[in-house]
């Protein structure tokens, strides 16, 4: 009987170290940012995307060896709504800029995609020179208005106008840096819906746009752009804007376009790519609850962060 104590005592141990050293060396801890905020935007709702996707991993851990670590920023409750991004986009440039000089990888979960602002405009100022971020923008639109051509007067659709330096006085008020991504340097993936100023926008500064009638092995696309910025890049990051997806797998998303990309050519896409060494983190935005059905959408979100970050 006391062998047979001690024998399931040993066990136990065992176990405990063994669950010790899978704790101590195994986990990925991956520094996550929650932008809860929809200002950008005209649904609110997208301001709970990181709050529904932490209580969605609280409620079912992700996969063992992934574990994040939550940091949540909320908007002021009042003021010009243009204040209080910029405010809002100040500080999550102070998380994001941190973690690029520390060499954490990141994860940004928007909001509208105007977080984009603050997300990029950090990763520019962690790095010793703005020319050595490389961007990929997956997105069914081109968010590349200016105040001057927007239709809707909405900044989500403007973050890469600003981030290129092409800002009007009124859209650069919001962005909290004044480093700027080279147009070379981004790549837009997945476009199906634009207008035409912006268009003439990316045209002018010559960004590179991959259509999503241009795609026919999403994978292939995704590891050639990175192959191509990885060539004068120290760092790349990815901006995911969910209605890149088409409606039909990811149905709650802000401003939903037929024609997406496959949720499982997408989920292919970044397994395929995520243990290059210059991927610096990722960020994803326009998650809208209230058009999601049966919580397909946060499901989908909550996969995406596992296939890219788990082991
Ligand atoms: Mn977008």
């Amino acid at each position: 009987m006391a062998m047979a104590g001690i024998k399931s005592d040993r066990f136990h141990l065992g176990d405990i170290i063994r669950q010790l050293c899978h704790h101590c060396f195994m986990t990925t801890c991956i520094q996550t940012l929650g932008i809860a905020s929809g200002l950008g935007g005209p649904v609110q709702a997208c301001g709970y995307a990181a709050e529904l996707l932490r209580d969605e991993f609280e409620r079912q851990p992700a996969h063992a060896g992934l574990q994040l670590q939550w940091h949540m920023l909320y908007p002021e409750k009042k003021g010009l709504k243009e204040t209080r991004l910029f405010q809002l986009y100040q500080k999550a440039s102070q998380f994001t800029c941190y973690w690029t000089e520390t060499r954490h990888p990141f994860l940004v979960i928007g909001g509208d995609h105007s977080c984009a602002l603050g997300t990029w405009a950090g990763v520019l100022q962690g790095l010793p020179h703005s020319n050595e971020l490389g961007l990929i923008w997956l997105d069914a639109h081109m968010d590349a208005h200016t105040f001057a051509t927007t239709p809707s007067g909405n900044i989500h659709g403007m973050p890469v106008a600003a981030l290129l330096g092409k800002a009007d006085e009124r859209l650069s008020a919001v962005y909290p840096t004044d480093r700027f991504i080279q147009p070379e340097n981004l790549l837009l993936i997945g476009v199906r819906s634009y207008e035409a100023g912006e268009y003439a926008l990316l045209q002018q500064a010559n960004v590179k746009i991959i259509f999503a009638d241009q795609i026919s092995d999403f994978s292939q696309t995704l590891l050639a752009a990175i192959e191509q910025l990885s060539s004068t890049c120290r760092m790349i990051g990815i901006s995911l804007d969910l209605d890149l997806i088409d409606p039909e797998d990811a149905p709650g998303v802000e401003t939903p376009v037929p024609g997406g990309i496959k949720a499982a050519a997408l989920l292919a896409a970044l397994a395929a790519v995520k243990r290059h060494t210059k991927l610096c983190g990722l960020e994803i935005s326009e998650f809208n609850p209230e058009s999601d059905r049966h919580a397909k959408t946060l499901h989908l979100m909550r996969t995406v962060v596992e296939v890219f970050y788990a082991d």
